[in-house]
């Protein structure tokens, strides 16, 4: 049966059905099939050219590994997807590229309606967006690789701040004892600050209160607390530390008229904070560091650039003392400012200070040095020295010092550092150092047109800088040599007094080596010096009896100068019970206790290729060999 022949009527003629129905329909049938596909072709071709969502997804969808993307109404605008990259963070990698081929896709659709030439201009344009583009991806990419690294490395630090500012305990027990002993010793000086003289520049262990000295002016600035912090810090009492620290974020400011030393207010406060940024990468202290600084520079406001010695902090004005050469400025102060402001720069992002610096460093390397030699005084209007007067201790010290770590503090960069250094302890070495008869290497004074053979407690730590860098000299053995030698005469001068602690000052005249003879110079003050130098040729020579001097110094500390309220000065180191100056130094506690206590810690504690000590001994990070995490502040 042929059950698609279903007549709708049927013709009869005479009677008779006529056979024609079959063709008479397939006719009719087919017109109505051919009229539906018309209308349903017109329908399709209508939504594919006339309703572009519809045409893009149809695109979109032959292209591979994208079949669940949603085309925004509008199509994609490929800045806007570079721009709000964290919005459509799962476009990566093909992703990217695919968007790179719809765009393209889309112009070339334009492309086909344009004449060859319009075409072909148009094409290049394409072209170069799309290079745009990838490379705006790399670099995209680039940042995010760098970021997720930086993550990387805080993990692995597990603390913010620079590197081996904790830890370093020595595996040998003995050794420990004594580290432990010193550490009990910084103990006892700061909680005696603490009780008696909380928020004053320094402490009387005797009489038991505050005290300040003139480099300070008349306010109370918690000198004891900047300068110990650090010290705290690497030694990990951190109860103590965290004191410290809240008062200077809530306490310490540099408000009101107050006449104080720049070059003072600037190796204690300014490296202090600098120092405490650096080992906790706490910007706290980067901000303190920033308000103490700026109150300094309008001492720097002379005809040369060489800055004078006291200022005003309210007002600005600076002035030098009378008695320097008729009002010079004096070499260890203004010369001693380079680490501090290069690296305040350098976290800062502000050139004021490495410029003030610099100026500095130009009259320096310029002006003509008599005989090779660096006189104590400068005069600043006139940019001419002062009398002539050379020292290794007292007016000249630091001067040196910040050559030799300037340039490896620049991460050996600062050439003009070294060469001025080179050159400066080769003239000291020819026309200075001198050995006694008895065998003992010093370095003498020149002082108007003689030599004096005399050396300063303050001058002892020029055999720690002669061994730091001799490595780096022409001549390593000789400055080695010339270290070990100045170490070796300051130790004497220890050793040949009743207390076992040094003198101010000691001379080698006739008979005398390495002894004072003069009443006003008889006095131990708590000075670092001789410990600092022992230490660095401890960390440089590992023989053991560095560590011993510095042992002996521990226990002549502790007989003369431990009181139940501090720790004191004493006025003559050669007597067996000598008087006492009730002065506890902020620099015992941030120079002596903390080169005492890395003696007998190990090396990986305050390592000497990451960091450089600041003449009172706080220690700046190293550039390109530390890297300081910053915490921001809460
Ligand atoms: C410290 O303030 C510094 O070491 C400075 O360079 C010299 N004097 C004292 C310590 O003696």
């Amino acid at each position: 049966m042929a059950a698609y022949v279903l007549p709708v009527s049927q013709k009869f003629i005479n009677g008779v059905p006529v056979p024609q129905g079959r063709k008479t329909l397939r006719m009719k049938e087919k017109y109505i099939i051919l009229l539906v596909f018309v209308t349903f072709g017109l329908v399709c071709f209508g939504a594919f050219f006339f309703l572009p969502d519809l045409r893009d997804r149809v695109r979109l969808n032959n292209i591979r590994g994208v079949d669940e993307m949603i085309i925004p109404r509008g199509g994609i605008d490929k800045g806007q997807v570079l721009k709000h990259d964290d919005d459509h963070a799962h476009l990566k990698g093909e992703r990217q590229n695919f968007l790179v081929q719809v765009g393209r896709d889309r112009d070339l659709a334009k492309e086909l309606n344009m004449p060859k030439q319009e075409a072909e201009k148009h094409k290049e344009s394409i072209d170069m967006e799309k290079k745009k583009l990838a490379d705006q991806l790399k670099v995209e990419k680039e940042r995010k690789a760098e970021e997720e690294k930086a993550k990387e490395r805080k993990v692995e630090t597990e603390h913010e701040g620079g590197e081996g500012g904790q830890g370093g305990e020595p595996s040998d027990p003995e050794v420990r004892k004594k580290r432990d002993k010193v550490r009990e010793m910084m103990k006892h000086a700061w909680d005696n600050y603490e009780k008696y003289a909380w928020g004053a520049n320094e402490l009387r262990p005797i009489s038991k209160r505050g005290h300040s000295a003139s480099i300070f002016g008349s306010l109370s600035l918690g000198a004891t607390i900047i300068d110990a912090a650090d010290t705290l810090y690497v030694m990990e009492l951190m109860d103590e530390y965290k004191k410290a620290r809240d008062w200077i974020a809530t306490s310490f400011n540099f408000d009101g008229a107050n006449e104080l030393s720049v070059f003072e207010t600037n190796i204690r406060f300014v490296g202090g904070l600098l120092s405490l940024y650096a080992l906790t990468g706490d910007s706290m202290y980067k901000r303190k560091a920033i308000m103490v600084a700026d109150k300094l520079l309008p001492a720097f406001n002379t005809a040369t650039g060489i800055p004078q010695s006291m200022v005003n902090t309210k007002s600005g004005s600076a002035r030098n003392w009378g008695w320097a050469s008729g009002g010079c400025s004096i070499l260890a102060e203004f010369g001693s400012f380079h680490l501090e402001f290069v690296y305040l720069s350098e976290i800062s992002g502000n050139t004021v200070y490495r410029d003030k610096v610099m100026k500095i460093r130009e009259v320096l390397n310029s002006i003509e040095k008599p005989n090779g030699l660096y006189p104590n005084y400068l005069n600043p209007k006139t940019g001419r020295w002062g009398q002539s007067h050379t020292a290794i201790g007292a007016l000249g010290d630091s001067f040196y010092e910040y050559l030799i770590k300037s340039w490896l503090q620049s991460g050996k960069k600062d050439k003009i550092a070294k060469k001025m250094y080179d050159e400066a302890v080769q003239a000291i070495a020819d026309k200075l150092v001198k050995v006694s008869p008895g065998g003992l290497t010093y370095v003498a004074e020149y002082k108007s047109g003689r030599l004096e053979n005399k050396m300063d407690h303050l001058g002892c730590f020029a055999g720690g800088m002669f061994a730091l860098g001799a490595k780096y000299s022409d001549d390593e053995e000789k400055y080695m040599n010339l270290g070990a030698g100045i170490s070796n005469t300051c130790h004497e001068s220890y050793k040949r007094s009743e207390t076992k602690l040094g003198p101010e000052a000691f001379r080698f005249d006739g008979n005398t080596e390495a002894k004072s003879i003069r009443q006003n110079e008889k006095y131990y003050i708590l000075r670092p010096e001789v410990v600092e130098t022992h230490f660095y040729m401890w960390r440089l020579t590992k023989e053991e009896k560095y560590r011993d001097w510095n042992w002996e110094a521990v226990q002549a500390l502790e007989r003369h100068c431990r009181t139940d309220g501090g720790y004191t000065g004493i006025r003559d180191v050669y007597q067996s019970s000598p008087s006492q100056d009730d002065v506890q130094q902020s620099f015992f506690l941030a120079e002596t206790l903390k080169y005492l206590y890395l003696t007998f810690s190990e090396d990986s504690l305050i390592p000497l290729d990451k960091w450089v000590f600041n003449t009172e001994a706080h220690p700046l990070p190293i550039q390109g060999a530390n890297t300081v995490i910053e915490k921001k502040e809460k």
